[in-house]
Parts: structure tokens; sequence; C-alpha cells
């Protein structure tokens, strides 16, 4: 069975980056391997993606080496089971703010006697290049499970939510915290709130052993998310990309002259 290289680089404290798959084709998805990444997340919980889409993105993202990721709509058994059915080496959960929900995370992500996942599906197997009895024995050990911080609720109550076993990382989504403050939703703000929010997250998930994550926007930002000890690091997003470089190639041609910011996610 092939192993989750990102799960063993995480633990070994090695910092690891990857990158959003917010476009719904397997096209894009082949690109996006070749660039240097270690892991890609097919995004299920703000793009037009389909569970089918993504079940060919990660075959295509674990065909060509890396590590398939995939982040749900929302915290529920029925999404993360289908995900990791489907072939995903791990799971990102969006909006986890308290310990149940952490617990519930954990309860369907892993098979008894560390959770409740159910038994089925070839997919699963088929993306670790092995057999299904051998996932149904190995998968816990390799399957990341990976709850976001990205609400004021998810801060104050970060104690509790990491220490429930069976979390390998937490993830900041520095978007949502922001607005669940009052602010723009924004990457980074020096606003002490924010700042503090994002130390207090790093401090407790070390405790609790625990890898730190975090989204960024572009690479300066996650050199210096990396320097600060995150490990778990996201940047931008192939939409991101694409059209933040075609936006930056027609404002060179004086295309663009008017419009609005340039997206970065
Ligand atoms: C956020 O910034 O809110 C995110 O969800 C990033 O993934
Ligand atoms: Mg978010």
């Amino acid at each position: 069975m092939k192993k989750n290289t990102v799960k063993a680089k995480l633990k070994r404290g090695e910092p690891s980056l990857g990158t959003w798959l917010n476009i719904p084709d397997p096209t894009v998805s082949c690109f996006m391997t070749r660039v240097g990444f270690d892991w890609l997340t097919v995004e299920l919980e703000h793009s037009p993606t389909t569970l089918e889409h993504a079940t060919v993105m990660m075959s295509m993202v674990a065909g060509n080496g890396l590590i398939p990721l995939v982040r749900i709509a929302t915290n529920s058994p029925v999404n993360i089971k289908q995900v990791l059915d489907c072939g995903a080496y791990g799971v990102i959960v969006p909006m986890v703010n308290s310990a149940e929900e952490a617990k519930a995370v954990v309860a369907a992500a892993r098979y008894a006697p560390e959770g409740a996942r159910t038994i089925g599906g070839q997919l699963h197997a088929a993306n670790f290049d092995t057999d299904s009895a051998t996932y149904y024995a190995r998968a816990n050990e390799e399957v990341l499970v990976i709850v976001m911080a990205e609400h004021v609720d998810a801060i104050e109550r970060a104690e509790e939510i990491l220490s429930v076993p069976g979390i390998d990382v937490v993830f900041i989504g520095p978007n949502d915290l922001t607005k669940s403050m009052g602010l723009a939703p924004s990457f980074e703000t020096e606003d002490p709130r924010f700042v503090h929010a994002v130390d207090h997250i790093l401090k407790t998930a070390r405790k609790h052993g625990v890898v730190p994550g975090i989204h960024v926007g572009d690479a300066a930002m996650a050199k210096r998310r990396i320097a600060q000890g995150f490990q778990f690091v996201a940047v931008a997003s192939d939409a991101g990309m694409l059209i933040s470089k075609a936006s930056e190639v027609a404002r060179d041609l004086n295309l663009n002259a008017g419009r609005g910011p340039l997206a970065k996610y």
C-alpha cells in the first residue's frame, strides 16, 4: 500500500506545501501535479466541483505521485465517508467550532476502534495501489484528518477541540476567521485580534501534538508562516493563480484599466 508521504513529512516535523484545486477539471489537476507541490486539495466547499469530478481529479493526482486531499462542503459523516471512499488521502473539514464537532469528524474518518467509519468501496484501495483488506487494516495510519479553525468560536475553544484524539492537523482559514471578527475577509492583517488568534492556534496545536496549518495568498506569506512554525501550508488555488497571472498580463497590455484587485484565492 502506498504511504501518505505528506503525513510522514508532517510527522517528521517538516513543512509541506500544496494548493487548492477549485477548477473541476482533471486536465488542470494534471498540470498542477507538475509544478512541485506535495499535495493538492480538491475543493468541494466553494466550487462547482461534484463528487464525480473529485474522484477523477483525485485519481489523476494520486496517479501522478502527489497526495490528493479534499475539502468537504460541511462537517457531515456522509461527506467525509464519500470523499475517503472515493480515494482521498485526507479530508479537510471546514468550521469545526467545538469538541463535539471535532469528535464527529474523527468518528466519520477513522475505522473502529478509533472511529465508526463504515466498510465498503474499492476506489479508496485503488488510489493507494492496494487491495481493500489491506486498506481497511492500514487506512487509520495513512489518512490525514484536518479540522479547520476559521471562526472566533474555534479560537476560544481551541484547547477542547485540539484535545480530541485522532486529529492530525488544524488548518486556519484566515478569510472566514477575519470575517467572524467583523473584519474584511483577508489572508493576512495586522489586526491584533487576528495576530493573537493565529498565535493561539499555533501554540495550542503544538501543546497537543497537532500539526499547525494555514492558507496563505502567495509565496512570500508562505515563507513567513513556515518561519513562524506552520507546517501544513496551502498557497492560493489553481483558479486564483490563473486569474492573477492572466490579469497581470492584461494589465501590462493596458487591457484591464478600472478593474478591481486581482484574485489570489
Ligand atoms: C478561509 O480563509 O476561510 C479558508 O477557508 C481558506 O481555505
Ligand atoms: Mg473558509
